[in-house]
């Protein structure tokens, strides 16, 4: 495997028509779970991605396994667990176009997993171990996992790379703070929007975030800023690289895990730290002109051909 994560997969269900979700009739169902994402993401552009996950033994669950599966991702950790209900996210889209979630994790099917039972071989084996906030902040039990799949990546020489993607609908500023700067020590690649550092360092002081980052042994640091790009943290400075931008946006929802896919891709090409976040900021400006959280996500050669590497001749 190039690249493996634990995360929780969800049925979302996308509203019909704008305004509370009282009124809305209709739902078009769609997959998402930021882990999830990315391995997608991975797999579109060629790599061999696995996802650890358990949902539920219904028709959710075997709808998302097999567009998982279809889509190349290795599903072979992935359990259908009996006497549980895939969990779900219903979207409400108000009319300024601003967005709510709510979730039904009731409770997640990841409540399934124990350190004890995370695929040792198949963490060790990866070449990168890419983990995210959203699994430890579903369920209590689940920070206990990360920090043994950390474990398990750092005493086997494997990559980690580590999202934070704070959902505040899911724990409080305190509790991510608290949990996260737990897992930082065991973290190469720190993949992070500046909102998140700011309330990981407890702070809007540009210098204090960078001496907090020093205390830290990341290979890189990365923070992601939407439309505006990305900047990378070389020799104690933030070197910014421009984002790509679109004419509409359409739904953003989903371009962070499109810019990490495309960073990891970058990544294990062995690619200078430049091209690897032009490349992402790329995959993050094709997320946003899609709706979804993961239908966006370019195979290698649409990517090439939105930085215009290479000619796809349509008709
Ligand atoms: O990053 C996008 C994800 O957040 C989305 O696909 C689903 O909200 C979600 C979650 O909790 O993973």
């Amino acid at each position: 495997m190039d690249v493996v994560t634990i995360g929780d997969g969800m049925i979302t269900f996308d509203p019909g028509t704008k305004g509370p979700l009282r009124f809305v009739n209709t739902f078009e169902r769609k997959i998402g779970g930021a882990e999830l994402n990315v391995m997608l993401g991975c797999a579109r552009l060629g790599l061999q991605a696995g996802w650890i996950s358990r949902l539920g033994k219904d028709e959710f669950g075997r709808h998302i396994v097999n567009t998982v599966r279809g889509e190349g991702v290795d599903i072979s950790e992935v359990h259908l667990m009996d006497g549980y209900a895939t969990s779900l996210n219903f979207k409400e889209v108000q009319e300024s176009g601003e967005g709510r979630t709510f979730y039904y994790r009731v409770p997640s099917p990841t409540e399934t997993l124990t350190p004890e039972l995370l695929p040792f071989d198949y963490i060790r084996q990866a070449k990168v171990l890419h983990l995210t906030g959203v699994f430890c902040a579903i369920l209590e039990q689940n920070r206990a996992i990360t920090l043994r799949a950390l474990e398990i990546a750092k005493e086997n020489g494997v990559i980690v790379s580590f999202d934070p993607n704070i959902r505040l609908r899911l724990w409080s500023k305190e509790e991510a703070r608290e949990t996260i700067l737990t897992y930082l020590p065991f973290v190469d690649h720190l993949l992070v929007s500046k909102e998140e550092l700011e309330l990981l360092c407890d702070t809007k002081d540009e210098q204090e975030i960078l001496a907090q980052l020093g205390r830290f042994n990341f290979r890189e640091v990365v923070m992601k800023d939407g439309q505006n790009g990305a900047f990378a943290l070389v020799n104690g400075k933030w070197l910014h690289v421009p984002g790509v931008k679109v004419a509409k946006v359409v739904d953003t929802v989903g371009a962070g895990d499109g810019f990490d896919s495309g960073y990891l891709y970058g990544l294990l090409q062995e690619w200078p730290l430049v091209e690897r976040l032009v490349f992402a900021n790329a995959i993050g400006a094709m997320v946003v002109q899609v709706n979804g959280d993961n239908e966006g996500l370019p195979y290698l050669e649409d990517v090439e051909n939105f930085l215009g590497k290479r000619e796809i001749i349509e008709r």
